[in-house]
């Protein structure tokens, strides 16, 4: 009665071959073909299961998110009442500072203008300002926030964080709660969004939130990153955001319907750029090492690490 099961939309058959890897002698199953005696199953490894595929399991114990965010796991109304632990991973955090970094400094030093220059053999020096002029604001300073916070301020930028509770971070100015969201944006040019989707921050990044960002700041216009999940933001606000002069640009990881649909303008729009979910790879090798570490530990009588408060929803 210790068996996993997989429960994945993607990748489920390498989860299974890594956390085979990881967890030698124990029987590691798959949904839904594999599934074996249900009540013979401790751990759910769960990547947006199919509704109500986590409710099948009497004798569960640990339901494990194969990703950091855990809005896909929260939105089935079967899930059983158990521990509900998150990823908190190096390579993922890595992966995460690179992606906002890379198109950071896109924004920073112009590179879309150059791509065009370059298209039209256009040779000209844009107008650079310095790091320390420009004032990026992250919204979530949690595990990602937190580290991509620290390497841009390294870079020199002038950062400062928002998030749910009072933070102190060195280097890092920091705003929390409703009472801090306005002074916040009123700072920030580019705007990295890094929050969980919550009941609290779905549709956060609407056209009223994005008219309150600095326009008049050293880039000379206010520019959006979106990594955290696409539910935080509402696609015809930005495109009407980016049409009214509120946004500069546009850099979006998640959607709130993905694969981003076809016929969204976003597809073609000349100031967005589009990448698909992929800002930072949930890894199974690197992650179903710590699946099995944290089962180890969970066996031993000690606490999971990276639990959710499933009451605030991440
Ligand atoms: P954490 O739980 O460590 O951090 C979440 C942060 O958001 C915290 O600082 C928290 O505040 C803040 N927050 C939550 N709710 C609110 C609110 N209502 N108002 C203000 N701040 C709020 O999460 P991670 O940093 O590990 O991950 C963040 C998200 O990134 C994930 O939930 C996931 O959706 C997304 N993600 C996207 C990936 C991609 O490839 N695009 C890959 C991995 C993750 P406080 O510190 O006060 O609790
Ligand atoms: C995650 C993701 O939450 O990949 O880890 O979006």
């Amino acid at each position: 009665m210790r068996s996993l099961i997989v429960a994945s939309a993607s990748d489920a058959a390498v989860w299974v071959e890594h956390l085979r890897r990881n967890l030698p002698g124990r029987s590691i199953r798959c949904w839904p073909d594999d599934v074996g005696d249900p009540a013979e199953v401790a751990y759910i490894c769960a990547w947006k299961a199919p509704p109500g595929a986590l409710g099948r399991f009497p004798n569960a114990r640990v339901v494990f998110s194969l990703g950091a965010g855990v809005d896909h796991i929260l939105a089935d109304p079967a899930l059983p009442k158990l521990p509900l632990v998150r990823i908190v991973d190096a390579d993922l955090t890595q992966r995460m500072t690179e992606y906002v970094t890379l198109h950071t400094l896109m924004i920073h030093r112009r590179q879309r203008a150059y791509d065009a220059q370059q298209k039209a053999r256009v040779w000209h020096e844009l107008a650079q300002p310095a790091a320390r002029d420009v004032a990026v604001g992250i919204m979530g300073l949690g595990v990602l926030g937190k580290d991509a916070a620290e390497v841009l301020r390294r870079i020199g930028f002038r950062v400062a964080g928002w998030s749910r509770s009072p933070k102190t971070i060195a280097g890092i100015e920091t705003f929390d709660g409703a009472a801090g969201l306005d002074a916040f944006l009123a700072r920030t040019e580019i705007l990295i969004a890094l929050l969980p989707l919550t009941a609290a921050t779905r549709g956060i990044v609407a056209l009223p939130l994005l008219r309150k960002l600095n326009r008049d700041g050293a880039l000379g216009g206010a520019h959006l990153i979106n990594a955290g999940r696409g539910g935080l933001q509402i696609d015809a606000d930005i495109l009407m955001a980016l049409d009214q002069g509120v946004l500069a640009s546009a850099t979006l990881d998640v959607f709130p319907t993905e694969p981003l649909p076809n016929d969204s303008a976003l597809w073609t729009h000349p100031r967005v750029t589009i990448t698909p979910h992929n800002a930072a790879w949930s890894n199974p090798a690197a992650l179903a090492e710590g699946i099995a570490r944290q089962i180890a530990r969970f066996e031993a009588g000690q606490p999971l690490e990276g639990l959710v408060d499933t009451a605030s929803g991440y």
